[in-house]
């Protein structure tokens, strides 16, 4: 008899496929996950430090065990250097992200990239006036020149303070210079921040977690946001249109590729490659009726807001996906990509490829991808996908897909309301709209999978609460069918009127998670139109189901922005109770928000409520008492 899945994962497509793979004997993250249980408690607390080899040290936290490491660093010194590094971690990963495609911007901007070109002119003139970079009398591949250059040099360290940071209310420029962790170069804090932490430099506490916090700001007015801004530049800004999601969007009779990573460098080329119509051709010559393109995680999330691709999953399903016996391709780039894809595809037809020089996997061929070869190759391996289509062997794709909209950039989301934010203050003003709230982040199987994203996000509609989501939590939302017009039916009486007035859904797809710089954006445009800081806002940030070091960055930035921010999983911080009271209650003195951790997302909805009726009494607007 098979085992009974819906511990692992509220999605029915998950279920299925875990009794699937249980039948291939094919190992799934779960089955690691559990071979890991005890997880050590030192590194649960962050006591443990492998820093240098004098040590590794762990600290003791109950017993009669040493309570300093080799070095004398104690456990405030040690929790903190480890949160550093995550934070540090997180924000170069998505700063190089950032970085690829600034470099893609020039490689147009020079005629190098053949398949790329700049698709939001408008965009780009604009970005060029914020970089102080001339537009009048020059073509928009000057510009995208001049501005690749300028932007390249965010990164280095010959400014003073990040040029996006303009975008921030200027009460919250002010608290971020007053309090010395406005960020300079990009690349510059994540480097600062590991020579601070190497054995020897910043031995205070308190300093290491405040440069944590500027490090964390270059991600997120920096890196992130420059990810973003020159994604919508050369691929578009995202609009308002109808997907699918879950692993439904699979084909039986078309060949199914499946883009796997962050970077849309890589996966726009592949979506242009599989509406050539001579490779369309050429996959009906092979019995297919057409070519299916399907993301999964953030790349997918990418193709997805702009072009409507559909979504075969998010983090935990990844594995899964391939176990259908459907996936004839799966490219990937770079960034959440299990390390165990490759074997698990080997128990199938499934082709696997690596695409970035700097992220190689085992069980996949590595045809690297860069801009002056993206077009061509991408051409060369759907030809690849076509002819390994004939190869497969039995296919189960057992649900159907859900309908999902996507596509709400800052830009289209003020366009549906006219052109200005104004409509949704007077809204939120009027109590019909309680507030607004930001779910992101990821799975990770120490919480049933998408059971945190969408317990959350159903106890805040009810309650009229607007949710904007990015990453793996708004691809769980889509699953659940929040993402629908007829979603509204779900909210509360006050957001339903709104959404139905709108036309739009109660929970709206922001992206992938460089994308959550969209949500700081918007929440900006409200704290100007209303005269007030993000801190005064009604508004709340979670991660319910968060693994990632990227998501610890996105965290402490939008806590450094001025939005309260609730994690389900603990970060390994338990170690220090001075860090734990800084994070949860101090940071509240110095930029006006702070952290809280709850796993159970009923517990986490009453904080969010509360914390929003909370802003909303303080700007003098009606409250509840929760
Ligand atoms: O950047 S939400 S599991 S896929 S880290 Fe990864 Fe987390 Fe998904 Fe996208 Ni974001
Ligand atoms: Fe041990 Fe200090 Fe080295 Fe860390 S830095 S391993 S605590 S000696």
């Amino acid at each position: 008899m098979g085992r009974e899945f819906s511990m692992n994962t509220i999605t029915e497509d998950g279920q299925l496929l875990l009794k699937k793979a249980e039948r291939d004997q094919v190992e799934t993250v779960w089955d690691r996950y559990a071979a890991q249980q005890p997880n050590c408690g030192y590194c649960e607390m962050g006591l443990s430090c492998r820093i240098c080899i004098m040590g590794p040290c762990r600290i003791d936290p109950f017993g009669d065990g040493p309570r300093r490491g080799v070095c004398g660093a104690d456990a405030d010194i040690i929790v903190a250097r480890n949160l550093g590094r995550m934070i540090a971690a997180g924000a170069a990963s998505h700063s190089d992200h950032g970085r690829d495609l600034v470099e893609v911007l020039g490689e147009v901007a020079h005629g190098r990239a053949p398949g790329y070109q700049i698709r939001d002119v408008e965009k780009l003139k604009r970005l060029a006036a914020e970089f102080g970079v001339a537009v009048d009398g020059k073509s928009p591949e000057q510009i995208a020149g001049e501005l690749s250059n300028v932007m390249s040099e965010e990164y280095g360290t010959r400014r003073k303070e990040l040029t996006l940071l303009k975008r921030a209310p200027v009460k919250r420029q002010e608290l971020w210079r007053k309090i010395g962790v406005a960020p300079r170069g990009i690349d510059r804090e994540t480097s600062e921040m590991m020579h601070r932490t190497h054995m020897g430099v910043d031995n205070d506490w308190v300093s290491l977690l405040l440069h944590g916090v500027r490090n964390a700001l270059s991600d997120g007015w920096g890196g992130s946001m420059i990810a973003t801004e020159v994604s919508d530049i050369l691929f578009g800004t995202p609009k308002p249109g109808a997907n699918a999601v879950n692993v439904g969007v699979l084909k039986k009779d078309e060949v199914n590729i499946v883009v796997h990573g962050h970077n849309p460098v890589v996966s726009e080329m592949i979506l242009r490659a599989v509406q050539d119509p001579e490779l369309v051709t050429m996959a009906r010559a092979k019995g297919a009726k057409g070519i299916n393109l399907a993301g999964v995680c953030c790349t997918g999330n990418e193709l997805l807001m702009r072009a409507g691709v559909p979504m075969a999953g998010n983090h935990l399903t990844t594995e899964l996906v391939l176990t259908t016996g459907a996936v004839d391709l799966m490219l990937v780039d770079y960034q959440c990509i299990m390390p165990s894809l490759g074997t698990v595809a080997a128990c199938y037809h499934t082709k696997m490829v690596s695409t970035s020089d700097k992220a190689r996997f085992p069980g996949m061929e590595h045809r690297e991808f860069h801009p002056d070869n993206a077009a061509a190759k991408a051409v060369e391996l759907v030809k690849e996908a076509i002819e390994n289509f004939g190869r497969r062997g039995e296919v189960y794709i057992p649900v159907e897909p859900v309908a999902s909209v996507g596509g709400f950039s800052v830009e289209s989301i003020v366009g549906a309301l006219g052109g200005t934010p104004e409509p949704l203050l007077d809204a939120i003003k009027a109590g019909k709209i309680r507030g607004a709230a930001g779910i992101v982040g990821c799975n990770n199987p120490r919480i049933k999978q998408d059971y945190g994203h969408v317990t959350l996000t159903r106890r805040l509609i009810e309650n009229d609460i607007l949710v904007v989501d990015t990453g793996c939590a708004a691809v769980a939302n889509a699953k659940a069918g929040f993402k629908q017009a007829e979603a509204a039916r779900l909210a509360g009486p006050g957001l339903k009127e709104i959404c139905g007035a709108l036309g739009i859904p109660p929970v709206l797809h922001m992206g992938s998670c460089v994308d959550n710089v969209r949500i700081l954006v918007l929440a900006s445009a409200l704290a100007n139109a209303l005269g007030v800081d993000i801190s005064d806002l009604p508004i709340a940030g979670a991660a319910p189901e968060w693994y990632s070091e990227k998501a610890a960055t996105i965290g402490v930035y939008f806590v450094a922005s001025g939005v309260y921010t609730v994690l389900g999983p603990m970060p390994p911080i338990t170690g220090s109770m001075n860090i734990v009271k800084l994070l949860t209650e101090g940071l509240n003195d110095v930029v006006g928000a702070t952290f809280a951790v709850e796993p159970d997302p009923e517990k986490a909805a009453l904080l969010m409520r509360r914390h929003i009726e909370q802003k909303r009494a303080r700007l003098g607007l009606t409250h509840l008492e929760i």
